[in-house]
């Protein structure tokens, strides 16, 4: 209701505004030009809008460039980040290079050839040797620019086996996700939807002996400078699996398996003592502290100190709680990896632990509180017949 009365206004507004434009044409004196076609002070008054317009609007852009560079991301944490990081740079500086180029002349054109009563336009049809340079240039460009980029492409996307990467698998499910790490044969066991049971989160296949040795976890530890593998699946919808630190990032698609790969190279430890973090991290300290004073004056709890961690994140708008479909990874040196994953239980043991403690709620449980168990609902079934042929009588 309140946007039907919102749309009625503005039309109203609109047509308000329109009536007033015709009083204003109308109360004109009668020695004003009204004359629909441009004249030479119009063409010098859209001329300098031109101008300006160009001149603000590389204002804006070098001012944002300056504002927004303080959210950049850190160095690459990864081993092919940095190719990444590259690529970006590179397309970005030609992009802007003939954006500015082109937008500079257009704009100074507009202002350059205005309209003038007293200078007529030169006709001219076509020239091919000018057509054929701006075609061809673009062209070799562009070829380079996309040869470039499939090259990292296939450089990133490889992942060379015999490097002895770590396979984990990541499942996205609304809103969270589940390392599950292969165990000491490095090979997942199979998984599917249909097995999801009780502690069985992600759909282990118990059958399947690869599986008796995989580790699931909340939280993501990566030994630093061993390559990892991912294998992606989803419960529901699409996600998409976000390493922005790690520049990677790859869509995770329901009844299919995707994978990425890459390479860890700083660990947390060491990203937290790097400049850049010191001071992100203090800043956002302070910002949270400012925030803090107003809280406590309201009798609220404070904001927690801000730590730096690195955060799998989910990259496609998933559903309701899609912002906060995050787990956190540990990067850290293949002994503290060694000494986490050791104290991880496997499947076999979680499975084992879960028969255990079902078994005995059997055994206590004698067969003839089964039975009774099932007498309620036959009563209420009864009960709704016998109250039916009650009602069958009355009508
Ligand atoms: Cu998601």
């Amino acid at each position: 209701m309140t946007v039907f009365l919102v749309i009625v206004v503005l039309a109203l507004l609109a047509v308000t505004g329109w009536q007033m434009s015709k009083i204003f044409q109308l109360s004109k004196r009668p020695d004003t030009d009204t004359s629909q076609v441009a004249n030479d002070k119009d063409n010098n008054t859209q001329g300098l809008f031109m101008f300006i317009f160009v001149i603000m609007f590389f204002a804006l852009m070098i001012y944002c460039f300056w504002y927004y560079s303080q959210f950049y991301l850190p160095g690459a944490a990864s081993e092919h980040g940095s190719q990444y990081d590259s690529l970006m740079f590179i397309s970005i500086a030609v992009i802007m290079t003939v954006q500015v180029i082109t937008q500079a002349l257009l704009f100074y054109f507009a202002y350059k050839y205005r309209g003038n009563k007293r200078q007529k336009a030169l006709f001219y049809a076509d020239n091919d040797r000018l057509e054929f340079i701006w075609t061809i240039i673009p062209v070799i460009v562009l070829a380079g620019l996309i040869l470039y980029g499939l090259f990292t492409w296939s450089n990133i996307m490889n992942v060379n086996e015999e490097d002895n990467p770590l396979v984990v698998e990541l499942y996205a499910q609304q809103f969270s996700w589940t390392a599950r790490y292969a165990g000491e044969d490095n090979t997942l066991g199979k998984a599917n939807v249909r097995f999801i049971e009780g502690v069985n989160t992600v759909g282990v296949d118990q059958t399947d002996s690869y599986a008796e040795d995989d580790i699931v976890a909340t939280e993501l530890h990566l030994p630093v400078g061993r390559p990892v593998i991912f294998k992606l699946r989803s419960q529901d919808v699409l996600h998409s699996a976000y390493f922005p630190h790690f520049r990677a990032q790859m869509n995770v698609v329901p009844g299919m398996i995707t994978q990425f790969g890459f390479t860890p190279t700083i660990t947390t430890e060491d990203m937290r003592s790097s400049q850049y973090m010191e001071d992100k991290v203090r800043n956002i300290n302070e910002i949270r502290k400012d925030n803090s004073k107003t809280l406590i004056a309201n009798g609220e709890a404070p904001l927690d100190s801000y730590e730096f961690d690195y955060y799998l994140l989910c990259n496609k708008i998933c559903g309701i709680a899609h912002y906060n479909m995050q787990m956190k990874i540990v990067v850290e040196s293949p002994e503290d990896y060694q000494e986490w994953i050791e104290e991880q239980t496997t499947f076999k043991e979680t499975m084992a632990t879960e028969a255990a403690q079902n078994e005995p709620v059997e055994v206590q449980d004698p067969g003839g509180q089964e039975e009774e168990q099932w007498d309620p609902p036959k009563e209420v079934g009864e009960t709704t017949e016998a109250m039916d042929q009650d009602q069958g009588v009355e009508n």
